[in-house]
């Protein structure tokens, strides 16, 4: 920021309302923002604080269609969930709407339209696939066909999820529409086109000249993007879900979701301020900061600054401050894989601690790299530093006030070496965490409001009062006066990060004011003023909790695997001979016991009719020993005998596995002598 400001316009991402949020919505764009505005509010800035749910585009049509029911219902059902879900998380949202409001609708149609008047677009008519069974143009994810690269036969127009890559929707061999599994044909279709090419001057200047402050994973994107050399890109759809485009001979055709999505964070300004939005959007001294994962980069920092640019009137986004991924349990986050944690199951199974989970998607936050989620973590964080330092901090200084000053806050007299010692710590603590903020950094930020923790932990455990008590009451009230001074810029420093607590800390010091400048002071609390009875701020999390956890994605992962297997395409054909190669024979179980420190396996004995052997097999998460004695089984005996766990596997029962994941026994359909061939 060159210039000075008087306001800053805060906006996230709008998520697609085409699923609930997770983890990564949160600790990639929504908990820094809200850091960040609650941060500059406690400064007693001007700010706004905008977001929304991102209604339009391919992948919301195509989940209606699934489901039998309007892109409307789809967008209606998430908006309200993922509006709940922030609401719940204290993201402090001043406007949180929707792409599909009447507002939306006017702003962004008479933006395309002030652009089209400006002759800002290219017009071009070009070929694409069109559907003549259901009269409609195809957008890629509404083709299919097979990867001319791995031959998977269920790949996409625009990407095969099997093999990665990325295709165009005329790689495709056999392509077939998703809508009506007709073969699309070739037909002329006009879009118009916003030339990025154009305006590459202006962004090279812009960004690589005068914003070399911008995260680094930002620039860098941004300039190879700008290195690459910036072709046209088409800003309107053959669709029939969206914003029509506002000129003549455009029927059929909507906005582009990437053109209007954007000016989504205009629209819903103006529906909260519907006299006042424009000082947010247009004067000079605003400063604008869009908070956004990193594949939103080139939408953020290319395609809407050329489109405000080319308006003319709108000032350009002053940071774009993007975070990488989030993984969970080292495998990418995926809402069709369900392999997330959804913030209304967390609540579910963690109520009321919101806190715990920003703490620690803000201490692990992919900051400058992907980063990886774990239950591990999780508690580690939980126990060893919110449990730990913080709560026993602020607990021992509230019982021990309770305890030798009826809960009041003792007098001081005059400060020791020690004292002044710790208060030179701590009295850095607000510019420290300030200028880690001001740059967005803030897992650094949290760490160094942490360590006000640290040093009010460390001054109780140093100065033991509890051991002063009977000898010199004057010297207990300065150690706990200064304690609980710490433990009031406490509920200042984390009022960002882990506002719950603040509010609860707060209300328990009784503190009236909670402003950002007052950091770093020691006359927070009034001496005689009346503490109200400790709370815990937080509580330790059991190994049994977080065993349930991973467990569940455990079960996820099974689900995943076998949903994977049985829409799988038949195996390679096999001649007669392998086929016969396999003994498997009727056995009967006559033993079952659970292999000690596994989870699945469990070692059984088998009446063959052959011999009597050892088999492990992966059921004991489904099977418990006593049902399973006494059935009969089909086992493939002539496998190779192999280890497990130090127990010699000698055949492999035949299991049938659900897409659920539920193992059932293959078994005879009546009783059958046991050494019975399968064949
Ligand atoms: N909905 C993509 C996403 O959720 C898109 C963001 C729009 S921001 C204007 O990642
Ligand atoms: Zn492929």
């Amino acid at each position: 920021m060159t210039q000075p400001f008087k306001r800053t316009t805060v906006t996230t991402a709008l998520p697609y309302a085409n699923g609930p949020v997770h983890i990564g919505h949160l600790a990639g764009v929504y908990v820094p923002a809200d850091i960040y505005v609650r941060y500059l509010r406690l400064k007693k800035q001007d700010v706004l604080f905008i977001g929304g749910s991102d209604e339009h585009g391919v992948p919301i049509t195509l989940k209606a269609k699934k489901e039998g029911v309007s892109p409307q219902d789809i967008v209606d059902r998430y908006h309200n969930i993922i509006k709940q879900s922030f609401e719940e998380f204290g993201i402090t949202f001043d406007i949180y709407s929707r792409t599909t409001s009447s507002t939306h609708r006017r702003i962004a149609s008479d933006f395309f339209k002030k652009l089209y008047d400006k002759g800002e677009f290219i017009e071009k008519t070009s070929e694409q696939y069109y559907d003549e069974t259901a009269k409609q143009f195809l957008a890629d994810r509404y083709i299919m066909g097979t990867c001319p690269h791995c031959k998977n036969d269920k790949a996409y127009g625009d990407q095969c999820e099997s093999c990665g890559t990325s295709l165009n929707a005329t790689d495709l061999i056999e392509p077939y529409s998703v809508i009506s599994g007709s073969k699309p044909v070739m037909k002329e279709t006009k879009h118009w086109y916003l030339p990025l090419d154009r305006y590459e001057p202006f962004l090279k200047q812009w960004i690589l000249e005068e914003h070399k402050e911008w995260k680094p994973n930002v620039y860098g994107q941004c300039k190879s993007w700008i290195d690459m050399g910036l072709q046209p890109r088409a800003v309107s759809r053959d669709l029939d879900w969206g914003i029509p485009v506002p000129v003549d001979g455009a029927e059929g055709k909507v906005l582009y979701v990437w053109f209007d999505a954007p000016i989504g964070y205009i629209s819903n300004t103006a529906e909260l301020l519907p006299d006042s939005w424009e000082t947010w959007w247009k004067d000079p001294e605003t400063r604008l900061v869009h908070f956004i994962g990193k594949d939103n980069i080139v939408f953020h920092c290319i395609v809407f600054p050329t489109m405000l640019k080319a308006e003319g009137s709108f000032i350009l986004p002053d940071n774009v401050p993007a975070n990488e991924f989030l993984n969970l349990e080292g495998d990418k986050i995926s809402t069709s894989r369900n392999w997330a944690v959804w913030l209304h199951e967390y609540l579910q199974d963690f109520p009321n601690q919101q806190d715990v989970l920003r703490y620690v998607l803000t201490a692990n936050a992919p900051e400058t790299k992907d980063n990886d989620f774990t239950w591990k973590d999780f508690q580690a964080r939980n126990n060893n530093e919110l449990v730990a330092v913080f709560g026993n901090f602020i607990n021992r200084a509230m019982v021990l006030t309770h305890k030798y000053f009826e809960g009041k806050v003792p007098e001081r007299s005059a400060w020791t070496e020690y004292d002044l010692a710790t208060l030179e710590e701590f009295v850095s603590v607000k510019k420290d965490v300030e200028a880690l903020l001001d740059i967005f950094k803030f897992r650094d930020a949290q760490k160094e409001a942490m360590n006000l923790a640290r040093i009010g932990n460390k001054y109780l455990a140093d100065t033991e009062p509890w051991k002063l008590a009977k000898t010199d009451m004057p010297r207990v009230a300065t150690i706990l006066n200064l304690s609980l001074q710490i433990a009031a810029n406490l509920a200042i420093a984390f009022e960002p990060f882990l506002p719950f607590t603040s509010e609860k800390l707060r209300r328990m010091l009784q503190m009236s004011s909670c402003e950002w400048n007052l950091l770093g002071s020691v006359d927070l609390l009034a001496t005689g003023n009346h503490l109200r009875k400790p709370e815990l701020l937080f509580e330790k999390i059991d190994d049994a909790v977080m065993e349930q956890q991973v467990q569940k994605l455990l079960n996820t992962k099974a689900q995943n695997a076998s949903a994977e297997q049985k829409s799988a395409p038949a195996k390679e054909n096999i001649d007669f001979d392998s086929f016969a190669k396999m003994d498997i024979r009727v056995g009967r179980i006559l033993e079952a016991e659970r292999v000690p420190k596994t989870s699945k396996l469990m070692q059984l004995k088998v009446d063959t009719g052959i011999d009597q052997r050892t088999v492990i097999s992966g059921i004991a998460e489904q099977y418990k020993p006593e049902d399973i004695i006494g059935k009969q089984v089909c086992i493939l005996v002539n496998l190779e005998p192999r280890k497990l766990k130090g127990i010699e596997s000698q055949g492999m029962i035949l299991m049938s596995e659900d897409s659920a994941g539920k193992l059932s026994f293959v078994q005879p359909a009546v009783d059958t002598e046991n050494g019975s061939c399968v064949r």
